[in-house]
């Protein structure tokens, strides 16, 4: 009898002693998800959440980014990095490219090029930087430098998913191309992440959709056989 109190209340030490490790880890991060929609309801992708923590925030290593070009378009069209990321442009056309941007945020070219034979840029400044090609009229891509590390795009779906989010207060903030103004807005100006996932749903005025960044329908009878992006 004696021992089996024992082993009961040994037993409920450990049970406490989990619960309050899962209760620590727990309230050091979170996930959130995201739903973009547009004002009819309709499910918006490359649309970029980003959080800024209010207090401080950690310096966390920036990942290397690519933006392809593809097709006779950029791909992605939206690409979002860490300010101080290094982004590279490997041309996967057949025919040659020559990038630019005339955006404060960061301007540069990338003269006339094929393969992976561009250099690659370091977007260092926060900022939208709109990217076009001097040879393809159409092509327009993006890259939107944030100063957080805590940022995802939704896909056709409209979701994005933000894991691992320390707990805290953040400000979070929206931005689409086709959004009004042009700009990131606030969409929380306290936005607090504790233990538990969080869900919200964010409705975007949005520009019509535009053919931008889309190859005239007409072109591949022009370009022959020097394009190959559509199979054999
Ligand atoms: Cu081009």
């Amino acid at each position: 009898m004696g021992m089996d109190m024992g082993a009961r209340r040994a037993g409920h030490r450990w049970w406490v002693l989990i619960c309050l490790c899962c209760m620590a880890v727990a309230a050091q991060a979170a996930d959130l998800r995201v739903h973009v929609m547009d004002a009819a309801g309709a499910s918006v992708d490359d649309a970029v959440f980003s959080l800024y923590p209010v207090v401080g925030g950690p310096a966390l290593p920036k990942k290397a980014a690519v933006m392809d070009q593809r097709g006779l378009r950029f791909v992605p069209f939206v690409l979002p990095v860490q300010a101080g990321t290094s982004v590279t442009f490997p041309n996967s056309d057949n025919v040659r490219h020559h990038v630019y941007s005339f955006s404060p945020a960061k301007r540069f070219e990338l003269r006339l090029y094929a393969g992976n034979h561009a250099s690659a840029v370091v977007f260092d400044q926060p900022g939208i930087v709109t990217l076009g090609c001097n040879i393809h009229d159409w092509m327009v891509g993006y890259v939107y430098v944030l100063d957080t590390p805590y940022f995802a795009k939704t896909g056709a779906d409209g979701i994005a998913h933000l894991t691992g989010l320390p707990a805290g207060t953040y400000v979070a903030r929206l931005w689409q191309p086709r959004i009004d103004g042009a700009t990131p807005i606030v969409v929380e100006q306290q936005l607090v992440v504790g233990e538990a996932p969080l869900q919200r749903d964010y409705h975007l005025q949005l520009h019509a959709p535009d053919q931008s960044n889309m190859p005239p329908a007409n072109l591949e009878m022009g370009l022959g056989d020097r394009m190959h992006t559509h199979g054999a």
